[in-house]
């Protein structure tokens, strides 16, 4: 093929068609899926433009004074970015539910569940302290098929593990807007043109590196964690050819991570022994993306992805990046807890 051939191709393979080659059909289900995954982009460009101009907007930045079902200060940005996710699955006959972080309970859209039995899992604004400093911010999400009865509006059928999650992926808001996703097919990278306001393809089956460099962690709680993860944190201190990178938002620095290798860790603490990051709308989809990268995803004790949530907003600690760093950090964990165990019998 022509090179010139090859880019005109390439700058057309949207976020919609590739969908469609990923299924390699245009069946029910894959137009589902496909439009499900447009709204998505949809309202990661609605997100990204007001982020781009929010320091000249009069009230998009700084916090609305409420407190969320996270005990957490709500900011203006996470108000805007849970709703655009709501506006941009109103009337499209997509997905009859969705369950944010930033919502207690999870809200129907009645119109839309005859025909969309799918729910919309999402944190709108990932990395909030981050917005009003400018720098990097995220949006996670991920599908599910929808069971049970809309009458039982507990949503129990949300508390699943992770493995039955058909489509799971992230929007960076960077230097450029990115979208990463998998449906269970590899995982893909879009880039937002802003000059089309189309997400075209940017690299297609991403794979982690086995091990790298970086090591991602708030070391401010060092004295917080458990003894095996400061053994961790030693290790790497004292040996060569390792890094440190903490951007105080998850979804920057695993993307680091899935391009170049290493492990992000948001361990349990003695205030907070699940951790600080929600199974349901961070750590299980992120898990089942970088499982799909030929990654890892770990609470310490188990895999992610095998985690059945006791409630809507359950926390779960996160280890997840590298095969071999997620290992490593693992081995201290057994480690101590050998160790424990032996003192115990004596
Ligand atoms: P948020 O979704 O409320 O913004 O919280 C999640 C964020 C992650 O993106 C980030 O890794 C972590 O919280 C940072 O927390 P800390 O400031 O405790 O290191
Ligand atoms: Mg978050």
């Amino acid at each position: 093929m022509l090179d010139r051939e090859y880019a005109l191709d390439r700058d057309c393979t949207t976020l919609s068609r590739h969908v469609f080659q990923q299924l390699q059909s245009f069946s029910p289900d894959a137009q589902d899926l496909s439009a499900i995954m447009n709204r998505i982009a949809l309202a990661g460009k609605l997100i990204a433009r007001r982020l781009s101009r929010a320091g000249l907007m009069e009230g998009a930045l700084g916090f609305t004074g409420e407190i969320n079902v996270q005990g957490e200060s709500v900011k203006k940005m996470d108000v805007y970015a849970n709703e655009v996710f709501i506006s941009a699955f109103k009337q499209s006959g997509l997905v009859c539910r969705l369950a944010s972080e930033e919502m207690e309970n999870p809200y129907y859209i009645p119109e839309n569940c005859s025909i969309g039995r799918y729910t919309l899992l999402y944190d709108p604004i990932d990395g909030s302290s981050n917005v009003d400093i400018n720098i990097n911010v995220g949006s996670i999400f991920a599908i599910r098929q929808q069971e049970g009865d809309d009458s039982d509006r507990s949503a129990t059928d949300l508390l699943q593990n992770g493995r039955n999650q058909l489509a799971a992926g992230y929007i960076l808001y960077g230097p450029s807007t990115m979208l990463v996703y998998s449906i269970g097919r590899g995982v893909h990278a879009f880039t937002l043109d802003p000059s089309l306001g189309e997400f075209i393809l940017s690299t297609e089956d991403i794979r982690i590196p086995d091990h790298g460099p970086v090591y991602s962690v708030n070391e401010g709680n060092f004295w917080q964690w458990d003894e095996s993860i400061r053994d961790y944190i030693r290790y790497v201190h004292r040996h060569e050819g390792y890094t440190a990178r903490y951007s105080g938002a998850l979804v920057g620095d695993i993307h680091r991570i899935l391009f170049q290798g290493g492990v992000f860790l948001y361990p349990g603490t003695v205030k907070k022994p699940e951790g600080k990051l929600r199974l349901l709308y961070e750590t299980s989809p992120l898990a089942f993306l970088i499982e799909q990268a030929g990654g890892r995803a770990s609470s310490g004790t188990q895999d992610i992805l095998d985690v059945v949530p006791e409630k809507l907003h359950a926390r779960t600690p996160l280890i997840i990046g590298s095969r071999e760093d997620v290992s490593l950090v693992e081995s201290f964990i057994q480690e101590r807890s050998r160790q424990k165990e032996e003192a115990v019998s004596h």
